[in-house]
């Protein structure tokens, strides 16, 4: 049973941007977010439809961070190169790209991106993984080693379709290893910017392992991992596996930080409010001091900021991403204007509310210049605060 513990309130498509003849278009939900008591599994009250977030214009590409891609590619290599290994959500295959074509399969629901990893000479299928495309892989390239996807099984509402099929796909040693912002992180650095449409649940390692083992697999070992604000790379294997300590570990740790009870999810709530409250009060503060506020990388992450603090132009001049699909457009649902670092990230900025915090340290380094003439950063990870 789901208990509802936060309300973000009225949201767009998180990677919806759009030009400003679309704004009438615009579509919006209620993001709300719950306790499933018998699973621990934190998760959305009702999930948006697949179809209107991943489709032929998706925006976000995985290869625009340094960070991203080192990651991947020294990942990759604790892989050996005899076995077959099938990602799901592959996207613009950042990290598919590591494996030769003759033993990865890629399968992406998001149509221009499908069309990427076929181009690289990928065996790609362009679908929304579940039990009939799984069952059709098989028939068509056999069992696999390994089903590996990043930032994608969070995205999907229904695990239990997910898992088995995962289940079918993979041959009788088979891991699935998947990796997905940690629950425990979202607690910690109270980021709850990572609640958004495609992201219907936050994953602990307790509820995963209690949703797999009702598929025939169980977690085998947990990797923690620093992308992303706290990720978990999560390996499963069928049931009777060996189950490495690390499963124990955090099982305990996920324990002492109250994840396995609703208590924890309202206390939460609380802090997630104030956070509001005081972001809204910095950036007030800066515009009435006159100066130049503008945010750094169109995020899916800051489209619940924004919405949810009821962010628009009047606070933030403008957005800088690198993404050129994301470039000339607005951001969802506050309709902020999206430019290239190239043309706004100059010295007439004197705040940069950090969109992409995630990459704090990779951004830091990058504008090395900015910081140097005074430049500031403000973020709301883990407390709101201008660095
Ligand atoms: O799970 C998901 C994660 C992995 O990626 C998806 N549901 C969607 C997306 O979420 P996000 O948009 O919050 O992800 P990122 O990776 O935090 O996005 C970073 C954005 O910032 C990109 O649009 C690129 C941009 N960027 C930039 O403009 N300058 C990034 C860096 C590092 C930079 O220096």
């Amino acid at each position: 049973m789901k208990k509802t513990f936060l309300n973000l309130g009225k949201q767009p498509i998180a990677n919806g941007f759009l030009y400003k003849e679309q704004i009438k278009d615009e579509y919006y939900f209620r993001l709300k977010m719950a306790f499933d008591k018998e699973t621990a599994l934190v998760t959305q009250v009702n999930y948006v439809d697949g179809d209107l977030m991943f489709n032929d214009d998706y925006a976000y590409r995985g290869s625009m961070s340094k960070t991203m891609v080192k990651h991947f590619k020294t990942f990759s290599k604790t892989i050996s190169s005899n076995k077959n290994i099938l990602e799901i959500g592959s996207n613009d295959g950042v990290f598919l790209k590591n494996f030769s074509p003759k033993k990865a399969i890629a399968v992406e629901p998001c149509g221009n991106f499908a069309k990427e990893t076929q181009d690289m000479g990928y065996t790609t299928y362009h679908s929304f993984w579940d039990v009939p495309l799984a069952k059709k892989i098989v028939k068509e390239n056999g069992k696999q080693d390994i089903v590996f996807a990043a930032n994608c099984i969070c995205h999907i509402p229904d695990l239990d379709s997910v898992f088995k099929a995962v289940e079918h796909v993979l041959n009788e040693d088979g891991t699935f290893i998947f990796e997905d912002p940690s629950l425990a992180g979202m607690i910690n650095n109270n980021s709850y910017d990572q609640i958004y449409d495609e992201h219907p649940h936050i994953f602990s390692v307790i509820a995963l392992d209690n949703i797999l083992k009702r598929n025939g697999l169980q977690v085998v070992k947990v990797e923690n991992l620093k992308v992303h604000g706290g990720s978990n790379r999560i390996y499963a294997k069928r049931i009777g596996s060996k189950v490495h300590d690390s499963v124990y570990q955090n099982k305990e740790y996920e324990k002492v930080l109250g994840l396995n009870k609703f208590k924890t999810f309202k206390r939460f709530a609380k802090k997630v409010k104030q956070s509001k409250k005081d972001l809204r009060r910095i950036l007030k503060k800066c515009k009435k001091l006159n100066k130049k506020v503008i945010s750094y990388g169109a995020t899916s992450k800051s489209t619940t900021i924004f919405n949810y603090c009821n962010i628009g132009p009047d606070l933030i001049d403008y957005i800088t991403d690198t993404t050129p699909e994301k470039q000339g457009k607005l951001s969802p649902g506050m309709h902020i204007p999206i430019i290239s670092p190239e043309e706004g990230f100059n010295d007439t900025v004197d705040f940069a509310y950090l969109g992409a915090w995630n990459f704090v340290d990779e951004i830091i380094k990058k504008e090395e210049e900015y910081v140097n003439r005074g430049g500031k950063f403000i973020t709301h990870v883990p407390l709101v605060k201008i660095t």
